[in-house]
């Protein structure tokens, strides 16, 4: 059993959904972010940087073993149930380097961006133009990338597309569109329509 600690945003999706794709029986432990459960100290236990997601892994030979960070936890299901990870030396560098440029780039830009259009957008214009500018750049970058590959790591679907599927879905939280980006509008179009992307969606509410 994999316990996930979540709730409905961006990065507090990917798990399930991954779950959902790997087959591994989990329970959702919905935590209310409005509420502060993520602060709480049962949960600071699981993760000390006091943000969802994390799992607690009962399956695995060393387990439970707890993991935080949404990046490392795709990459340790990914890798103790070998799926959604690239074959070989080559493919898994390749996964990763696609997993970590959502963890490192395009989300913490997607966030900012959010955060700083919400309340007084005019009281912020330079983190906007920046935090923006720098989100509707990685659009670009998986667009391009998607005009030669089906699928990010250049060898399957892996947890590098879910990681980034997870934010540009939502890419109107940025203020922005995938107007003018085609490949990357029908690549999210075709995960969202997998089965268990949706079973995974649904669990989480
Ligand atoms: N780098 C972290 C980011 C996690 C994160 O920022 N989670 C947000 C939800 S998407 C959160 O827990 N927000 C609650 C808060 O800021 O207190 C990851 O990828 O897991």
């Amino acid at each position: 059993m994999l316990d996930i600690h979540t709730a409905p945003t961006p990065n507090g999706i990917k798990i399930p959904i991954a779950a959902e794709e790997l087959g591994i029986p989990y329970r959702v432990i919905r935590l209310h972010l409005a509420q502060g459960d993520q602060r709480r100290p049962e949960y600071l236990a699981i993760n000390p940087n006091g943000r969802i997601p994390a799992v607690v892994d009962h399956d695995v030979p060393d387990g439970p073993v707890p993991v935080f960070e949404s990046g490392a936890i795709l990459l340790h299901l990914a890798e103790t149930r070998g799926g959604l990870i690239g074959p070989g030396i080559a493919g898994r560098a390749a996964t990763m380097g696609w997993l970590f440029l959502q963890v490192g780039g395009l989300g913490p830009n997607f966030g900012n961006a959010g955060h700083f259009l919400s309340g007084a957008p005019e009281a912020n214009p330079h983190a906007i133009m920046r935090f923006q500018g720098e989100a509707r750049r990685h659009l670009q970058v998986l667009d391009t990338r998607l005009a030669s590959q089906e699928w990010l790591d250049g060898h399957g679907y892996s947890v590098a597309d879910i990681a980034h599927f997870c934010w540009v879905r939502s890419a109107s939280y940025a203020g922005l569109t995938l107007d003018g980006m085609p490949r990357l509008a029908e690549w999210t179009a075709r995960i969202a329509a997998r089965p268990a992307v949706r079973r995974g969606l649904a669990a989480i509410g």
